[in-house]
Order: C-alpha cells, then structure tokens, then sequence
C-alpha cells in the first residue's frame, strides 16, 4: 500500500530554486513537500562536482538579496566561486531559512497528474510515496540532465568514466592517467587545464571550437565585500532593473561600430585585463544585434588564440568560425588556451578525425586509436526542458507534457504550461533564466509564484491555467525579440540542437531581465491577463482553509 498525504505545495529539486520557494510557500502559510534526487540541497552546484567547476556570474552578484541577513553576513572568498564555495552558500541559505526538515533526500518525483474535479494534483515518488497537493512548484533546473554521447561501443570502454554533470562526491585523482575529455563548452574549458595538471597524457576530443575569455578570478578583498554589503539594498533593486540582473557592470550605451578598428581593440584589450564575460557583453550595445560589431569582437578573440597557443596548427583548431561570438554560451577561463602549451596535451579535432567508436581500451578516430586509463564526457544536457519532460507529467485531460513539448516548446510568460494548471516552473521557456543572472531571474520567479498563490488564497481561487492563445502569443514574442538579435545563429542547447530529436527553438527571452518585470507586472496589473482562474470547488473549500 502506498503512503498518501496531502499538502497544499509540493517542490520539485532544491537547489537555489527550490530552497527559496519552499521558504517563500511556508512563509504564506502553505504546508510544504519538496523532493531532492541528491543527498543535499545545490541543485546544478551539487550535482557538478567536477574539477575546475566555477560560476561565471560574479559571487556578489550570484547570491540571494531576498535576506538582508545573509547577504549581510555571508564571505564569498572569491570574485568567481568555486563549485564547493556555492555548495556551502546554498547548505547554508537552507540551514538559515530552516527548510531542511521539508526535505526528502535521495528521492527523486517520477510522476505528476491532475485531477480537475479535485483541482489536485499526485505526485509520486520512486520510494512508492504518493503526496496530493494544490500547487507543484517545479525546480528542476535548467541543466539537470546529463547527456552522454551517442557513440558506438561506449558501454565496452574497461577504464573510468565520469561525467561533468554527475560527478562523483569523492575527489577524482587522474594523477599518471591517459585521460581523454569529450567536450569544449563552458565545462569542457573548465575541466581541462585541471586534469591536465594531473594526467601524464590529456586528449581533448573537440568538435566544435568556442570562444573562452580569461576569467581574471581573484581573492576578494575584504574592503572591497564590506563596500558592496553596505549597497547591497540599493545594488538589489538596480540589478532588478537590469538587462541582465546585475548591478556592478552598467548596460551598454554605444556601439563599437563608433569606434576605429584600433580603438575598438584597445578597448577589448582593457576588458581582456578585467576578465569575466559580462564586462564584454555590457561593454558594446550591438555585440548581439550586428554581425560586424560581434565579427570585431571576435577577430580580436581569434587573434588572443593565435598568440597564446605556441602551435599555429592547434591555435587555428581552437578558433571557432561557425557561430558569431555569444551565441553559444561565451566561456570564462583560467589558463586555457596556455594548457595546450603543455607537452602533455593534445588537441583532437573531431571535425578532422571523427570518431568511429569507443573501444575496451579508448577511442577508435579515423586516424587511429588512442588508449586511455579515463574518459570525461563534459558533454552537456538536455538543458532547459529536459528535467520536466524525464517526469512523467500528466495535465489536464491526461496530456502528457512531454508530448506536448515533443511537438513544440511552449510555456506562458516563463512560468506556467497550458494544459498545467496550478503548475509553475521556475525559470522555464519563455523567461530570461540562462541569459539573466539565474539567482536574480530565480528569486523573481519564486516571488511570482508566491504571490500569484496568495492572490488566489485571497480570492478563494481553485486553479489558475494560461490559455492556449495566450501562450502562443508569448512564446511569438520570445521568438520575435530572439530573431532581431545574433543568438538565433547557432545551434546549441540553448535551441534544443543537441538532443537528437528534439523540437527545435529558441525559447529563451532574450529582452532582458527589466523588461521581462515589466511585462510581468502589466500580466498581473491586468488582473492575470491570458490566465484562466477558476474558483475553488466546494468540496476542496474546507481542505484550504483548514490548511492556511
Ligand atoms: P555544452 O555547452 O552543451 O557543451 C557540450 C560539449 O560537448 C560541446 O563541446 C559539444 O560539442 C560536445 N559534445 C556533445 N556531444 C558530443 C559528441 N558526440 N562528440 C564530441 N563532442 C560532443 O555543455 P556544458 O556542460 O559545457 O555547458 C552547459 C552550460 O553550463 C553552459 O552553457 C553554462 O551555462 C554552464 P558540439 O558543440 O555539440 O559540437
């Protein structure tokens, strides 16, 4: 017999999403749920344990403002943090808000249906639990499911395997190995010049060159945490306004086709200085909008290529062509480009020698085998709707999400699904997320939802649901604003392209993060303008206001 309880909420994953909407749900007065497939709270920063992980949004800014308290008290020792920095924060948010207890660890949501007549949802577990609740907050995450590569004979490898994006908790010592990495994305870039440091020989296995910009990290200097925590009210409610949700790099004002070609680079030169990404983005208003600004930007990375790599034959594999500069994710490095100065590193190019298979004792290319002692695939996900679509979610009349988005991705201002009701995705399609200072983007998100459940409470409201019409008008919108801008000229996961079979698009908005507000807060003013809201049955009348 299964185990059944009722709540009014139940939270799917807990890593900054979760841990602040289980806070934010209690905080109303909700009876809470939350299920975590890993042992501790993180999210994406639990599961991505690997060597070299590192945040490429500065830790100042990657952080919670909904707490003075923490903010006030919390000593980020880096300007990027490491993976085990963001970890501590998260365990630490989760202890100082006191959510743990709501928490079933080690289990993972298998399904999730709705009944109309009870306005409800089920929601199963794998250890056999079955929870009916009001609402289902999903925190899934936006790069949740690893993707292995679909090459032949990968199962027949005898040596280790890891990937980036389940890492094991225990240090991994590749010190002596033959270690091949598959993958050039923001991860790949990141995992390399620490294996390399180790292993007596590295491969990386590159199919698609990207561009990477040196990171600059650096200690942060305690005058420095104590200028930014005394600001941090007013820094919070600038980033609000932000195009991308920060408040220490202002939005750009000008285009770089102003400047002369020198000037351009000496300007590019000084931002090469500063590190990071953003301070490249913010830095011009046409990067994204105009492919002769972005060509500037990215001849001038090419040529850093060229002059840091000593061989001219692997710095010209490592010069991506393909894709304009900031289409693909832009990569933040520490010492990179450099590592394939070291004699025991060595660049494939897939491109030139693809692989036919993975054999019992390495990788078999067309230009013959390479024997390994371990291979890392830090080859992505099946990112943005993948940790929704590996649940078996079944809405309105029995439709399956998963097929629903098969055919086409579709989600009403970022956060509710038709068909879905009483439902919410923090950070889904159609909202900034990934192109946004995700804890920013994340903490909007689960004030949203807090206040669109109280809105209901308050009016005795039973389910809430977009209508058909008005999320495909949104996601016309998402689509309009991407295709006025360079981030519609690659294929990557931000558009589905790397999952075999999957509905193609690019569903993220790309209007910025203040803008993104305000459309938001006109839906709302609107009275929850393109939403259905029905008001609660008779019979689950009791039930709510028994649990508030
Ligand atoms: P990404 O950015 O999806 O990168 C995955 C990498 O793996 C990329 O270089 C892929 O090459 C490569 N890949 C995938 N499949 C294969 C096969 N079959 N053979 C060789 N190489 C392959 O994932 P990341 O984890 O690096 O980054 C995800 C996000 O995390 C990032 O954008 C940041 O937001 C943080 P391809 O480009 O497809 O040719």
């Amino acid at each position: 017999m299964k185990a059944v309880e009722n709540v009014d909420a139940v939270v799917v994953g807990t890593g900054f999403a979760g841990v602040y909407a289980i806070h934010k749900l209690r905080s109303l007065g909700l009876s809470v749920r939350a299920f975590e497939a890993g042992s501790d709270v993180g999210g994406t920063w639990y599961w991505n344990k690997y060597p070299g992980a590192r945040c490429d949004v500065e830790s100042l800014e990657y952080s919670f403002g909904f707490s003075n308290e923490i903010q006030q008290k919390w000593d980020w020792s880096h300007r990027f943090s490491f993976q085990p920095d963001i970890q501590r924060y998260i365990a630490h948010v989760a202890d100082t808000v006191d959510v743990r207890q709501l928490i079933e660890f080690n289990t993972k949501v298998v399904s999730q249906t709705y009944d109309e007549k009870q306005q409800r949802w089920a929601v199963s577990t794998d250890k056999g639990e079955v929870i009916h609740c009001s609402f289902c907050v999903m925190a899934t995450g936006i790069l949740s499911v690893p993707l292995y590569p679909d090459i032949p004979g990968l199962d027949s490898f005898t040596g280790e395997k890891y990937h980036s994006g389940a890492w094991p908790s225990e240090p991994v010592d590749f010190t002596g190995k033959r270690v091949a990495v598959f993958g050039t994305g923001a991860t790949g870039i990141q995992i390399v010049p620490e294996v390399a440091k180790q292993a007596s020989r590295l491969f990386v296995m590159q199919r698609t060159a990207n561009f990477s910009l040196p990171a600059g990290n650096k200690p942060l200097r305690p005058e420095d945490v104590e200028t930014y925590r005394k600001d941090y009210p007013e820094r919070r409610k600038r980033a609000r306004k932000h195009i991308f949700g920060i408040s220490n790099v202002p939005e750009p004002t000008r285009s770089v086709l102003e400047l002369s070609e020198e000037e351009a680079n000496a300007a590019f030169e000084k931002l090469w200085e500063m590190g990071g990404s953003l301070n490249f983005q913010m830095a011009f208003n046409d990067f994204m909008k105009d492919e002769r600004a972005n060509k500037r930007l990215a001849d001038f990375v090419r040529r850093k290529i060229r002059e840091t790599v000593k061989d001219q034959a692997t710095a010209e594999k490592l010069c991506p062509y393909d894709h304009p500069i900031g289409s693909r994710r832009i990569c933040i490095d520490t010492g990179y480009y450099e590592t394939y100065n070291r004699d025991n590193v060595e660049l494939i190019s897939l491109r030139e020698t693809p692989v036919k298979r993975i054999t019992p004792k390495g990788i078999e290319t067309e230009a013959g085998e390479i024997e390994v002692d371990a291979i890392v695939f830090a080859t992505g996900f099946d990112g943005i709707t993948g940790a929704l679509t590996h649940i078996d979610i079944a809405g309105r009349n029995g439709v399956k999400l998963s097929e629903q988005w098969q055919k086409e991705v579709g989600s009403y201002m970022g956060f509710t699904v038709h068909g879905f009701p009483n439902m919410f995705i923090i950070t889904g399609p159609g909202s900034p997320a990934v192109k946004s200072n995700m804890v920013m983007s994340i903490e909007q998100h689960v004030e949203l939802i807090g206040d669109t459940i109280a809105y209901m409470r308050s009016r005795g409201l039973g389910a809430i649901e977009a209508t058909a019409e008005a999320e495909r008008a949104w996601m016309e919108r998402v689509s309009e604003i991407a295709n006025k801008t360079l981030f519609v000229k690659a294929d990557s996961w931000y558009n589905g392209a790397n999952v075999a079979g999957k509905a193609r698009g690019f569903t993220i908005y790309v209007g910025g993060v203040n803008n993104y507000r305000l459309e938001v807060e006109n839906m709302i003013a609107d009275g929850y303008r393109g939403m259905v809201l029905e008001p609660l049955r008779s019979d689950q009348k009791t039930e709510a206001r028994a649990s508030l």
